[in-house]
Order: C-alpha cells, then sequence, then structure tokens
C-alpha cells in the first residue's frame, strides 16, 4: 500500500470516526516502522535543547534564554529520532507551537518531561501535562522519563533531595532523573570522569536505551491497540446503525400497513352510505335539465344535485379527518397553484364537485373507482411531510451505513 493509498483509508476511517482523527495519524506512524522518536517536552527556559544536545553529543539544537524553539526540530543520530519541541507555556504559545507540540506528541515513542530543578515543584500546567502522559502511557505504552535538570543550580544534595521529595508528593511514584547539561559539558571538555557522572546525563543515557530497547515490541502492541480498538469502535457503529435502519424501516411498514387498512376502512364506509343512498332514490330529477324560468325556482332537479353534493361533501369530510390523522395535510410544493383554495389533497384526488349520481357510482360504488380513490390518496401520503422525513432517514442512515462499511474495509487494507 502507497503512502497516499494509506492516508485516503485514514481519511476514509477519519470521516466516519472524526474523535479518532490523532489515532489514525498515529497509526500511520508507527505502519511506517521507521526510528524511534525521543522528544523533549516542557516549558520554556528548562533546559529542554541543552539536554538534547549532550545526549546527542553535539549542539545540534539551539540554546538559548530567548524563546528559541518555535517549531519541532529534528535530528536523526545513532539510529534515533530526537525531538525539540516548543515549551508548553500557555501564556506565550502560538498556534504554531500547539501544532508542534502535537506532532511531538504525535510521533515520539519516548517522552522527557524536563523541569528546572531551581522551579521547585511543579506547576499547575506542568502537572496537567504529566497527567495526560500518564494516561496517554496506561493506553498506549508511550514512556515518559521525568528529568529533573540544570540540578548545578541547586546549593547542594539536600536541595535536591527536598525538592525531589516535594515533586514525588506532587505525583505520587514519579522517578526523578536529575542532570545537569552545563557539569555534562564540562566533564566532556575537561575530559573529567566524575563531573560526567555527576552531571547524571550518563544513567538518563542508560535508562534511555533500555527504553529504546523497548520500542519495536511496545509500537507492535501499540498499533495491535489501535486497530483493535477503531475496529471495535466501527463494529459497534454498524450496529447501532443497523439496528436504527431495522427500527426506521419497521416504523416504515407500520405506518403505511396502518394507513392502507385505515384508508380502506373509511372509504369502504363511505361507499357504503353513499351506495345506500343512492339505492334509496327514485327517479331521478337531476337529468331534467332547468330551464331559464327556473334560474330563480328551486326545481327538483336543483334539490337532487345538492343533495348528491351533500352526500359526496360528507364523504370527503370524512376521508379528509383521517387523512389529515395521517398527516397528510397539504400537497405536495411542485404541486401547488396559486390559488390556495384548490391546494388540498381533497380536491386533487377528488375533484371540486360532484352532481350526478352516476359520478357517485363511478366513484364509490365500483371496485375500480375505489381503488382509484386508494391509490392515489396513498400517493400523496407518500409524498406528506412526515413520510418524506423518514424516507429521508432511512436513506441517511443507509449511506451512513455504506460510509462504515468502506471505512472498515478502509481499516482492513491499513492492518494488511
Ligand atoms: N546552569 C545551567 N544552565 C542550563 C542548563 N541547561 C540549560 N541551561 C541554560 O538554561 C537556558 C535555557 O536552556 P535551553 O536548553 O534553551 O532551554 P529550553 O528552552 O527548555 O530548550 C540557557 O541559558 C541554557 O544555557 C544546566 O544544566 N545548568
Ligand atoms: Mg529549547
Amino acid at each position: 500500500m502507497s503512502n497516499a493509498q494509506r492516508e485516503q483509508a485514514a481519511r476514509d476511517v477519519a470521516c466516519v470516526l472524526p474523535k479518532r482523527t490523532h489515532d489514525l495519524a498515529r497509526l500511520q506512524i508507527l505502519i511506517d516502522d521507521s526510528e524511534p522518536v525521543v522528544t523533549v517536552v516542557g516549558k520554556y527556559n528548562h533546559g529542554k535543547s541543552s539536554l538534547l544536545n549532550e545526549l546527542v553529543g553535539h549542539e545540534a539544537f539551539a540554546v538559548s534564554d530567548k524563546r528559541e524553539t518555535v517549531a519541532l526540530s529534528d535530528r536523526l543520530v545513532a539510529g534515533v529520532r530526537w525531538l525539540d519541541a516548543p515549551g508548553l507555556d500557555a501564556d506565550v504559545g502560538t498556534e504554531d507551537d500547539r501544532q508542534a507540540l502535537q506532532a511531538a506528541w504525535l510521533r515520539s515513542d519516548i517522552r522527557l518531561f524536563v523541569h528546572a530543578a531551581k522551579e521547585g515543584e511543579l506547576d499547575a500546567s506542568e502537572r496537567e501535562l504529566l497527567a495526560q502522559l500518564g494516561e496517554d502511557e496506561n493506553r498506549t505504552g508511550r514512556q515518559t522519563l521525568f528529568v529533573l535538570s540544570q540540578v548545578d543550580q541547586l546549593a547542594d544534595d539536600a536541595e535536591l533531595r527536598k525538592i525531589g521529595d516535594a515533586i514525588a508528593n506532587q505525583v505520587p511514584g514519579i522517578v526523578p532523573n536529575a542532570v545537569s547539561a552545563v557539569r555534562h559539558r564540562k566533564g566532556v571538555e575537561g575530559g573529567k570522569a566524575l563531573m560526567l557522572e555527576k552531571s547524571g546525563i550518563p544513567a538518563l543515557h542508560a535508562a534511555l536505551q533500555s527504553e529504546l530497547a523497548r520500542v519495536p515490541e511496545a509500537r507492535v502492541r501499540e498499533t495491535a491497540l489501535l486497530f483493535g480498538e477503531i475496529g471495535e469502535e466501527l463494529r459497534q457503529l454498524k450496529a447501532a446503525q443497523d439496528q436504527t435502519l431495522h427500527v426506521l424501516k419497521h416504523t416504515q411498514r407500520q405506518q403505511r400497513a396502518d394507513f392502507d387498512r385505515g384508508l380502506k376502512t373509511v372509504i369502504d364506509k363511505v361507499s357504503g352510505e353513499i351506495e345506500a343512498m343512492l339505492d334509496a332514490l327514485t327517479t331521478d330529477h337531476a337529468l331534467v335539465p332547468d330551464t331559464a324560468k327556473d334560474v330563480y325556482a328551486i326545481t327538483a332537479g336543483k334539490l337532487e344535485r345538492a343533495h348528491i353534493q351533500i352526500a359526496y361533501s360528507r364523504a370527503c369530510i370524512e376521508i379528509d379527518a383521517f387523512l389529515a390523522g395521517h398527516g397528510v395535510i397539504e400537497l405536495p410544493a411542485e404541486q401547488q397553484t396559486v390559488a390556495s383554495s384548490l391546494n388540498s389533497v381533497m380536491i386533487a384526488v377528488m375533484g371540486v364537485s360532484v352532481k350526478f349520481r352516476k359520478d357517485l357510482r363511478r366513484m364509490f360504488c365500483e371496485a375500480s373507482g375505489r381503488e382509484r380513490i386508494q391509490r392515489d390518496f396513498t400517493h400523496y401520503y407518500e409524498r406528506s411531510a412526515d413520510r418524506e422525513a423518514l424516507a429521508e432517514q432511512i436513506a441517511d442512515t443507509e449511506a451512513a451505513i455504506v460510509a462504515t462499511d468502506k471505512a472498515s474495509a478502509a481499516l482492513h487494507r491499513m492492518d494488511a
């Protein structure tokens, strides 16, 4: 798998599990499996860059009383990649610092947490970072070594012990590696073995070497852990999505079945009433055309037509009440006209008025007429706002399931 393919695969997973973006970035680094990475973390001016220089054996990183390390600097020495990160000081930190710290966090296998001895106890930001590193160590197995730096600035060993005790009080179980970059430099340059040893750098170096030896194994475990966690999260997500889809589809079917059954009952009821009414009629007066002299008169024909229209209206009102109860309130937007009084599903399916017996018979008393009404109302039911929203929810869930499946496949490819 090429780098580009792996990045694409990680993106496919991250778009489903955005909270795993950082873990996925770490996974890519683990899969690359290049040299072990050691990084320093801590506040600025606590001697981080100086410490790295002593550990790698030359002036690889800029040392200054000012804020020097602004971005990540990175050196490959003796098969180890050393990263110098900016200080974690929030008051002077910039967005670049934050990104550099995040990159250091992401890339490092071993962290050297540096705290200047003369500062005494740890402050709140240091304790918080140490706690985060501790949590990360518990989860991913990445080690943090605590370095008490610049110990040459203390008066004596008693003071060193006092500060060590105070810090151990703050962070139970912490093991301080006391060092002095200045003593180490003097020891190296003057060839003074005692000074070298007193600098604490050789001891830290040895501790670091034994941690470095464990990095390959730790990486294998971390890789398995991250694949395992992300894979499990995808499985759980998929199960939840399947369940959601199942419930939504069940609701969709159930609602439709209720509607179908209810509508048929209403249509059968009003049809029965209309049929009984029609059967009770005798001579059809409506078929006798009115004449000009009848304009203001009440004729038998007019009475009959009114009678038919009223029966028809009552049927419509009954069907309309049923439709309203199922959320069929208005026509789909594209079917609405400027005449708002005509924008009703009732009128779209049934027409405005009925005047003749044969029309009522055709609509209500023949199976084909009743089926047509049932079919047309069902069409508008499926186009009602609630039903369309439900259908959309189902489509969204199906799309989410496709994305989750794609993410699972991508994760498998990364793991291959
Ligand atoms: N006395 C003493 N000063 C040190 C020691 N290490 C670093 N310094 C000084 O502390 C200042 C900050 O050091 P630097 O390594 O740049 O700290 P960083 O900001 O944490 O990277 C510089 O002036 C260094 O010379 C040490 O072990 N002893
Ligand atoms: Mg520095």
